[in-house]
């Protein structure tokens, strides 16, 4: 029997407001100058009418707009409620400097743990997070990080999770990955209470984990998220490569600005499907800041979970294509070859191999441009390239 390390938090940053920069995300991709910085100095010199904006709804709504992530039910709205207005691209002046002090989230796939079993514990807490520079938000947690742990296990292997509720409202876990009847092991944990069920991890791939507690659209929203890889027991199904990336995508609903004081969900926005902010493993535009990094010639895999609650991830590299992918967790082989870009659904997984020989930056993102504007991007350098691109 093992425990997993990663699951003691410290796969999870503590988190120094760090932050990414859609200002600086937008000028490497050519989109920011032209758009972003004025909503940038826009929604600085706006910031103000927004909290007022954000006050009048508030009022006009008092159940939803002033419940606290941590009491009240998200899922309460009110008959007529209008959304805030959008906080997309916020950022204050200092946004470059938080971007740079942040720590990004551990993207490298962790080593899998030998042994027929892999104890997993997980601890559900509520807690402040940035996710955008300077961006503080009321976020729900597996193990204290959005998203939750990366789990790594190898198919075959029994996964024994145990999850600590330390949070004041029920909680739970839902794996992709496991065939189990979900009113037994997917169950409602109580305040202050554990709970363990184990399942054997019998198809490989990556497969999102997630909080199913109703209403489960908020409690993902809300950060209750987490990615799950499962080797295949044939290893020529999924050949070894170089470096391995895990990313989770995730969208963020505000009912503030976060600036001041940390934001909480937007329920209407949520139903809406119109987020702020669209992050790789929870921080808008991280791996802009903080790139990923490989060697010309080797070879990298992106694990990519979609953790939604709602918006599909259409993952691309910009000036490469994916040399082999496999689609929604499934270890086909073949795999796809040569492909420009794949649909990760919301709560969907997928594996994608690029080969790049030539130094440079390369962004990787999700193809439907909104969510790029709102962080969901990242770099992949490739041979310690210096400075930054232009596209
Ligand atoms: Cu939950």
């Amino acid at each position: 029997m093992t425990t997993h390390p990663l699951t003691h938090g410290a796969r999870v940053p503590a988190d120094p407001d760090s932050g990414a920069l859609v200002k600086v995300v937008a000028l490497f991709l050519g989109i920011a100058v032209g758009v972003l910085l004025p909503i940038a100095i826009w929604m600085g010199a706006s910031a103000q009418d927004a909290r007022n904006d954000a006050r009048k709804a508030a009022a006009a709504a008092p159940a939803a707009a002033a419940a606290t992530p941590a009491m009240a039910m998200p899922s309460a709205v009110s008959e007529g409620q209008t959304a805030t207005p959008s906080f997309a691209g916020l950022a204050p002046p200092n946004a470059a400097a938080l971007a740079q002090a942040h720590s990004a989230y551990p993207a490298a796939l962790p080593s899998v743990e030998a042994g027929p079993v892999l104890n997993v514990h997980l601890g559900i807490s509520h807690r402040v997070l940035s996710i955008a520079p300077g961006i503080k938000y009321e976020a729900w947690t597996f193990s204290g990080g959005v998203p939750g742990p990366v789990i790594h296990a190898r198919q075959g292997q029994t996964v024994r999770v145990t999850l600590t509720n330390n949070a004041p409202m029920p909680h739970s876990i839902d794996f992709h990955a496991a065939r189990v009847a979900p009113n037994v092991d997917f169950t409602d944990i109580a305040p202050g209470k554990s709970f363990t069920f184990s399942f054997k991890a019998t198809d490989p791939g990556v497969f999102m984990y997630h909080c199913g507690t109703k209403p489960v659209l908020a409690h993902i929203a809300n950060g209750m998220y987490g990615a799950i890889v499962v080797d295949p027991a044939n290893p020529k199904l999924l050949p070894p490569v170089h470096h391995a990336y895990v990313l989770v995508s995730g969208e963020w609903y505000l009912n503030a600005p976060g600036l001041k004081r940390p934001a909480a969900l937007d329920m209407v926005k949520a139903h809406q499907m119109t987020p702020d902010w669209v992050t790789w493993n929870g921080y808008a535009g991280q791996y802009v800041a903080h790139p990923l990094t490989a060697h010309p010639g080797h070879t990298v895999r992106f694990y990519v979970v979609d953790a939604g609650p709602s918006l599909n991830t259409d993952f691309h590299v910009v000036g490469t294509l994916l040399n082999r992918a496999w689609v929604d967790a499934a270890v086909t082989d073949p795999p796809e070859h040569g492909v420009q870009t794949v649909t990760v659904p919301a709560g969907g997984g997928g594996i994608f191999d690029v080969t790049i020989d030539k130094p440079g930056l390369y962004p990787f993102v999700t193809h439907s441009f909104a969510s790029v504007d709102m962080g969901a991007v990242g770099l992949l350098n490739v041979g310690d390239v210096k400075g930054t691109m232009s596209h």
